[in-house]
């Protein structure tokens, strides 16, 4: 069974053996986009009504094991700094697959990064940004509902002075170029790779 399939259909106690395999002749960045693209497979199935939420658990519980054994040749690319960012996701959202892929790039690109987690309140980044000077603050939502908290962010960053001390960059399936630009967002990344180039243009890189 492919690496994809395996995580479309949850199969979590065969993944492990099948990455490690994997990683005999395939790049480990291929092999990220193969889990990725097993994950999007459950995700339509859920959407179709074919698959229920704990089939949606399954599947985002083997590519979080896939990727454990992943993660660190991920990091072996380079390790220059390229600064500080600081990531989260937003308050009312509990998906972090995607954010962690994005904190993965960063840590693999040379960045000090702080994940703060999930369902992340606008008052934790405030602080984070008041006392470590983090160079970008990365929010990421997966929910149309929770997308909204973004703005919520940038305002309160605004409203304690330090707006202009950071970047913002925003991401998440359903944010856009545009959505980010209405809020005041200073970028936008559609993927994890694209968010490390994104970051090192924001910073001059
Ligand atoms: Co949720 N869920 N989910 N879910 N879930 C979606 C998002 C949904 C689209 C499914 C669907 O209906 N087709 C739908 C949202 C609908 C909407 O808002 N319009 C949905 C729903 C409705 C829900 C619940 C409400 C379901 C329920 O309880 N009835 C609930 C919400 C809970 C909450 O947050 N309060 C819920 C729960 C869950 C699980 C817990 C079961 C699980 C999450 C597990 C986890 O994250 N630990 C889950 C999953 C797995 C999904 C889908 C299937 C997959 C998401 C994912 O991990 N994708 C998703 C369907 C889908 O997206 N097709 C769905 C893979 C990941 C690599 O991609 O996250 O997009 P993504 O990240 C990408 C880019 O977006 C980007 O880079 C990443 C890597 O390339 N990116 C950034 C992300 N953040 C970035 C930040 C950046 C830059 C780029 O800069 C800072």
């Amino acid at each position: 069974m492919s690496l994809s399939k395996l995580v479309e259909e949850g199969e979590v106690y065969s993944i492990e053996d099948a990455v490690i395999k994997a990683l005999k002749n395939i790049e480990p960045i291929k092999i990220t986009e193969e889990l990725i693209d097993g994950l999007r497979m459950a995700g339509d199935k859920f959407k179709s009504g074919e698959y229920f939420v704990v089939d949606m658990m399954q599947a985002a519980e083997t590519f979080k094991e896939g990727m454990k054994i992943i993660k660190p040749k991920l990091g072996d690319v380079k390790k220059d700094y390229k600064g500080k960012i600081v990531l989260g996701t937003v308050q009312g959202d509990i998906h972090d697959i995607g954010k962690n892929l994005v904190v993965t790039m960063f840590e693999g690109a040379g960045f000090e990064v702080v994940d703060l987690g999930i369902d992340v309140n606008k008052d934790k980044f405030v602080e984070f940004v008041k006392n470590d000077k983090p160079d970008i603050v990365g929010l990421s939502a997966l929910l149309t509902t929770t997308m909204l908290e973004m703005e919520g962010v940038i305002e309160a960053l605004k409203a304690n002075n330090l707006r202009g001390q950071v970047k913002i960059m925003v991401g998440g399936a359903p944010v856009s170029e545009r959505f980010a630009k209405s809020i005041g967002a200073d970028s936008y990344a559609p993927n994890a790779t694209e968010a490390v180039n994104v970051a090192l243009k924001l910073l001059g890189k």
